[in-house]
């Protein structure tokens, strides 16, 4: 076996992705970053159906750096997919990184050789790369969900994916077009659809707690007047729980009289994005009468913009499937409206579940509904399932896939017992899920950055997270989430939205200020819970 010819091999061209290469660069260190797009943005690049975009409101969801944002400005308080692959650009402008990332490349395998302390990393063209550190970014969405329904394949029409929508587009005008679920990339391809197709069917299975976008166009004067607040802003993101800089009222849901407590509610649905989520009281994910509070008065919202009754009440029931929020609620714009209009109907799939898919289009247990086009916004295989995805072989030869076939184990979300020199940002048990993806990659990302100039200077060649500390974590997040109501939805959260993945909170529930202080103890503490070998 031959020594490794780089230090650092990055997966993934998304925020996380491209931070820690921008970063580990200026260490000295010799890095490549590998992407299987043909573009920057990681999801960015693949959810290009019509109407995708974020649901981070500017300036919460780009890096922190002022070289980035200074002469950055986005059109739109909730940018689209196009603005976000430009912002992209402009970032690898800035950073000078496109001749260190690789396009292209799908990783297909890794083999960790004992030996030589690194790893072979190997492409699906073929090729190897043999580094010493393997620092995986590949998002909590890189693998897609299609469920198995019989008769896919005789369908006649144009079928895809949200995630794997084509590049060059689909038209929605004048077609009859079925959107299979109804989660954040369901509620936007069913709003873009309502206003050009020809006919909408929405096949709902469990209502989507949408919240109001509060969407607005942003000018160049209101943005550089804003740029004033953007150090103190990025600063607040960093010291929050959900990383959105949404101040936190540390107050209980019954603390507060009712009618300032309505008008609280109000407030934050005003606000939009996910204040009403994220900014609310503090009781809301753990204490069922306040969830149902919150629940009430977002049901309240849709039925007065659903002008059937029977349709509201499919849409936001009297009795919630879940508690409220924990599924990631989804933010929308004329959502809800759009079922006034005569060519969008809506489906409940609990009461006639979907039986086939027909030449024709989708077959329930109480009719056919014809369409030409079909939608899969079914959602992911979340977390976990890109990181599994890839032929990972750590020591003795186990792969990750079976390594967590009876649940995820990681000390700190970072890192798997038997997988040494092995890393994942935004993975399993960390703050992802919950938390704003750039403050992740920022946050996160600045601990790793940290680990390698440590590793660096003290010539650490090996790291492995131990067993002990992988079982310490584990217990740690369940027994955190089991203080909450997530256990309570069929969440990808919860690994619930894929038949046979073993169900168990995937994200670090305690909130992204506890997780930093766990990092941040074990940095200090000589890295406690890894083993640091250097060679010889
Ligand atoms: P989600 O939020 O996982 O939504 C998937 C939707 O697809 C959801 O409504 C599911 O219903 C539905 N679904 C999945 N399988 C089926 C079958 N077999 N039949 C009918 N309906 C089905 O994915 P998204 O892409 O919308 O969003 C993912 C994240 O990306 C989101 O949280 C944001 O953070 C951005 P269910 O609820 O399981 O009954």
């Amino acid at each position: 076996m031959t020594a490794p010819d780089h230090d650092v091999v990055i997966v993934g061209a998304g925020f996380a992705g491209l931070y820690q290469l921008h970063h580990l660069r200026r260490l000295g260190l010799r890095v490549t970053l590998l992407e299987a797009g043909s573009g920057l943005g990681g999801i960015w690049y693949w959810n290009c159906y019509p109407g995708a975009r974020v649901d981070s409101h500017v300036p919460l969801y780009e890096y922190s750096d002022p070289a980035l944002w200074q002469d950055w400005y986005w059109d739109e308080r909730f940018p689209d997919w196009q603005s976000l692959r430009r912002y992209f650009h402009h970032v690898d402008d800035v950073w000078g990184l496109r001749d260190d990332i690789r396009l292209d490349t799908r990783v297909s395998a890794g083999v960790w050789d004992e030996a030589e302390h690194c790893w072979e990393v190997r492409t699906e063209a073929g090729d190897a790369l043999r580094t010493r550190f393997l620092v995986l970014c590949t998002g909590f969405a890189a693998k897609a969900h299609v469920p198995d329904i019989p008769g896919l394949a005789t369908f006649d029409g144009v079928w895809s994916h949200t995630a794997h929508w084509p590049q060059g587009g689909i038209d929605l005008t004048g077609r009859r077009v079925a959107v299979i679920g109804t989660g954040a990339s369901g509620v936007q391809v069913v709003q873009e659809a309502a206003r050009v197709a020809e006919h909408v069917t929405v096949l709902q299975r469990t209502p989507i707690m949408a919240l109001a976008m509060q969407q607005r166009r942003l000018s160049r004067e209101d943005q550089d007047e804003a740029k004033a607040e953007y150090p103190a802003i990025f600063e607040r993101r960093t010291r929050t729980n959900s990383g959105f800089a949404y101040p936190e009222q540390g107050v209980s849901t019954f603390d507060v009289p009712e009618g300032e407590r309505l008008e609280n509610y109000e407030r934050l649905w005003q606000e939009g994005g996910f204040a009403f989520w994220a900014g609310g009281y503090s009781d809301l994910i753990v204490d069922e009468a306040a969830n149902r509070a919150a629940y009430d008065f977002w049901r309240s919202k849709v039925h007065e913009r659903v002008h059937d009754p029977a349709v509201a009440e499919v849409l936001a029931p009297a009795e919630p499937p879940h508690p409220f929020g924990v599924k990631r609620p989804s933010l929308e714009q004329w959502y809800y409206d759009a079922f006034n209009q005569d060519n969008v109907e809506l489906v409940d799939l609990r009461r006639s579940p979907i039986e086939s898919i027909v030449p024709t289009g989708v077959r329930t247990t109480a009719d056919e509904h014809l369409c030409d086009l079909l939608v899969m916004a079914t959602g992911f295989d979340a977390v976990t399932g890109g990181l599994v995805s890839i032929d990972l072989r750590g020591r003795n030869g186990e792969t990750l896939r079976k390594h967590w076939a009876d649940g995820v184990r990681t000390h700190l979300g970072l890192s798997s017992h038997g997988f040494p020199n092995l890393v994942f940002l935004y993975g399993p048990q960390s703050p992802s899920g919950f938390c704003n993806g750039p403050t992740c990659a920022e946050v996160q990302g600045d601990w790793v950055v940290d680990l390698f100039v440590h590793l660096r200077d003290t010539g650490t060649t090996r790291i492995e997270a131990t067993a002990e500390a992988e079982e310490e974590w584990r217990a740690l997040v369940h027994s955190i989430a089991d203080m909450t109501l997530f256990p309570r939805a069929d969440s990808w959260y919860m690994g619930a939205n894929i038949p046979g993945k073993p169900r168990e909170m995937l994200n670090w529930p305690g909130g992204l200020q506890l997780y930093l202080a766990s990092c941040r103890e074990s940095a200090a503490d000589g890295y406690r819970g890894f083993a640091l070998k250097c060679p010889g």
